[in-house]
């Protein structure tokens, strides 16, 4: 038997006093070895047939066990191979008082940045893309959806909406939107950015390889040229195992009481 099996086991035994249901007690053990790093990122866990017979519980309470770890995250399943433990993802700490652009955060970080496609072309604008780019029924909006992919992880799923006259060709900016502005002179200076919880559904679990209902970020920024002029508007969800957003609060000085 596996040093990780023994630690399960050495779990399991701390917690057999609890009451609780079994598949609740094994869940909990699994997760305090993964928690307390006894058992790591990449680990097998022994198999369910193994699991069952040295804690003398059925096999439909530990695929009940394991298939609730394997839904919040905590353990993952390679058709064949087994059940390991899933592997920890790197956090990405995001300062929030610079405008910095996702390929300038992850180059900096030294990570390898690419985009997978989701959408680039022109169309009619939406209600709120028409209010918040100022734009007219008869105008067009250049949009651009793209999975956005650091050291092969999927970390956010970034739509950008711009005027159709700022970006006629949504198929030509390269790797990088802001750079492909900043060529133009249209690169935002400032940004308004709004954070909410959200929980991961449907397409946009799958797209960032998270389980369905675990936590993520809704982030939209409103961008802006130095003339006041709405030049980006961007809805984004993150996935919430993988950025910290840090802000830098100062006490107000004398006389500053209530500025924003
Ligand atoms: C950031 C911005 C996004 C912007 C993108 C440009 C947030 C939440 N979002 O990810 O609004 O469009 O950078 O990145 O920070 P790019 O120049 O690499 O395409």
């Amino acid at each position: 038997m596996s040093e990780a099996a023994d630690q399960i086991f050495a779990m399991l035994k701390q917690s057999a006093q609890s009451g609780a249901p079994l598949y609740l007690q094994l869940r909990k053990s699994i997760e305090d070895a993964v928690n307390r790093g006894l058992i790591g990122p990449g680990d097998a866990l022994p198999s369910e047939r193994d699991i069952a017979s040295k804690a003398d519980i059925s096999r439909v309470t530990v695929r009940k066990a394991v298939q609730d770890l394997v839904k919040g995250g905590i353990l993952v399943q390679r058709h064949g191979s087994g059940t390991f433990v899933a592997p920890r993802m790197e956090r990405v700490e995001q300062s929030l008082s610079r405008l910095t652009s996702f390929t300038e955060d992850m180059a900096r970080r030294g990570m390898a940045v690419r985009s997978a496609w989701l959408d680039r072309g022109l169309y009619a604008p939406s209600p709120d893309e028409m209010m918040v780019l100022g734009l007219s029924s008869n105008e067009l909006v250049a949009r651009v959806a793209r999975l956005r992919i650091a050291n092969d992880t999927p970390l956010a799923i970034e739509r950008a909406a711009l005027s159709a006259s700022v970006l006629p060709d949504p198929a030509g900016i390269g790797s990088s939107l802001y750079a492909a502005l900043e060529t133009t002179g249209l690169r935002p200076v400032r940004a308004v950015q709004r954070i909410s919880a959200a929980n991961l559904g449907g397409d946009d679990a799958r797209l960032l390889e998270v389980p369905s209902g675990i936590a993520g970020l809704h982030i939209e920024r409103i961008s802006y040229l130095a003339s006041g002029k709405v030049i980006e508007f961007t809805r984004s969800i993150y996935r919430g195992d993988a950025y910290d957003f840090v802000a830098e609060l100062r006490l107000s000085g004398p006389g500053e009481e209530g500025r924003p």
